[in-house]
């Protein structure tokens, strides 16, 4: 028994049930263009903001019962949160979970005891996965929320700082090996500045190439299978961080030789924040070759924050479904809800909804995303588009046999006067508006 033990095992029952605690669009054992949809989605509930979270924001304390949290937090109140976990996830039946080391464990004064502690709940959670089948989708170190950060981690002008942050994440990717983990993720929490007139940037970006690669080189010598996934966001909490979005991702890990060992775990309200939809960061992804995984959620348009809300518009996704489809879906990544209740949300029963809310949501723009991909015909006005590129010309020019002054006299020799031709963007927009039926 737990907090969240008053909701039954929630289900699949289709779209026309009247009952709110059963998933209308996911079907985890429906096939989907030979997958099923448990596959294609890899749900997992995220630690953090649904059981180690109160409910505070900058102006008010916690709303939510969450009788675990505490300062300290003892090995008794990190157990119980466990328990309530792991119900939850089971009673939700989301195949995968996820958690930042201090969010589980109980309190630590020294790095030997964050040593122990974190070993007592990955006992713990060994312990509950194996009861219940939920699997590790990802760990990460919290190397923010601790006084000790506020400078940053790897980016802090301390050393000292930054051997605290490496012997936390050395524990913790080793936790997640153990723990058969599918990825590790740095979200560089407070790795960039609030003012460029104390900072300097450039000793900082080095640090933090080296401790990137230190850990691409743990992984390896433990064995750990997984991908290592960085995790963008422009700001907040601070003002700049080095992780802007995708691309200045790609060209940190350019410069520091990490392209083939790292890939970035893509978070919604993170991308709107840095001024982007959504889907251009997993276009983005892709064309670096650094996909790796989804943080779920979204952002409220008039607001400037990351408000970690859960998705409820299913159109609006559709487009980075038909991405994911186009790649036959993740590889070691998946859908993390790193979604947050609302400060009024104070009943148990509203982590369910949320939960349910959302992964119907991401269900119905999976299946939009499988239609769209079958009908073919958006792939088709893509292709139409660019079909010069296939011709005489677009190959000599791709092919690299002409140079700037061999393309410019043949333009002229033939008289080249390319007519406009539509780029049929409303077309584009009513195929994904059409398809979006569940
Ligand atoms: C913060 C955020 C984190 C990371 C994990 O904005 O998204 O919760 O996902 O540290
Ligand atoms: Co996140």
């Amino acid at each position: 028994m737990s907090l969240f033990s008053s909701v039954e095992p929630v289900r699949f029952e289709g779209p026309s049930t009247k009952n709110e605690f059963a998933y209308r669009v996911y079907d985890k054992d429906r096939v989907v263009l030979g997958k099923r949809m448990e596959e294609w989605l890899k749900v997992a509930a995220c630690y953090w903001h649904s059981f180690n979270w109160p409910g505070a924001d900058i102006f008010g304390g916690g709303t939510l019962t969450r009788p675990w949290i505490g300062t300290p937090v003892t090995q008794a109140m990190a157990d119980s949160k466990l328990e309530a976990a792991f119900d939850f996830f089971e009673r939700l039946g989301v195949p995968y979970f996820t958690f930042h080391d201090v969010d589980a464990m109980a309190t630590a004064a020294t790095l030997k005891e964050h040593d122990r502690n974190l070993k007592k709940i990955e006992a713990g959670m060994a312990q509950r996965m194996a009861a219940t089948g939920v699997k590790l989708l990802w760990g990460t170190a919290n190397l923010f929320s601790h006084p000790r950060f506020a400078g940053g981690a790897a980016t802090s002008p301390d050393p000292e700082v930054y051997a605290w942050a490496a012997a936390q994440v050395r524990y913790c990717l080793e936790a997640t090996h153990r723990l058969g983990g599918q990825n590790y993720v740095l979200w560089g929490g407070r790795e960039g500045y609030d003012s460029l007139l104390n900072t300097d940037l450039r000793r900082e970006l080095d640090q933090y190439g080296r401790f990137l690669s230190l850990v691409v080189e743990h992984k390896h010598k433990i064995g750990f299978k997984g991908t290592i996934l960085i995790e963008p966001k422009p700001f907040e909490p601070t003002k700049h961080q080095y992780d802007h979005d995708v691309a200045a991702v790609f060209a940190f890990l350019q410069r520091y030789g990490l392209t083939k060992e790292v890939k970035v775990n893509i978070e919604v309200n993170h991308a709107t924040l840095a001024g982007l939809d959504f889907e251009h960061e997993i276009a983005a992804a892709r064309a670096y070759g650094i996909f790796g995984s989804i943080d779920i959620n979204r952002g409220d348009p008039r607001n400037g924050w990351d408000t970690d809300q859960f998705p409820n518009n299913a159109q609006e996704l559709a487009p980075a479904l038909v991405q994911l489809v186009e790649d036959q879906g993740f590889s070691t990544g998946g859908f993390n809800f790193d979604a947050k209740l609302r400060r009024q949300s104070v009943d148990p029963a509203d982590l369910y909804l949320a939960h349910i809310g959302g992964i119907d949501t991401i269900s119905r723009a999976l299946l939009a995303a499988a239609d769209i991909v079958t009908d073919g015909a958006l792939n088709r006005l893509k292709q139409e588009r660019y079909q010069g590129w296939n011709g005489e010309l677009g190959k000599r020019i791709t092919g690299g046999e002409l140079n700037l002054a061999g393309i410019a006299d043949l333009a002229a020799e033939k008289n080249l006067d390319p007519a406009p031709r539509s780029g049929r963007q409303e077309l584009a927009e009513s195929l994904i508006a059409r398809h979006c039926r569940y």
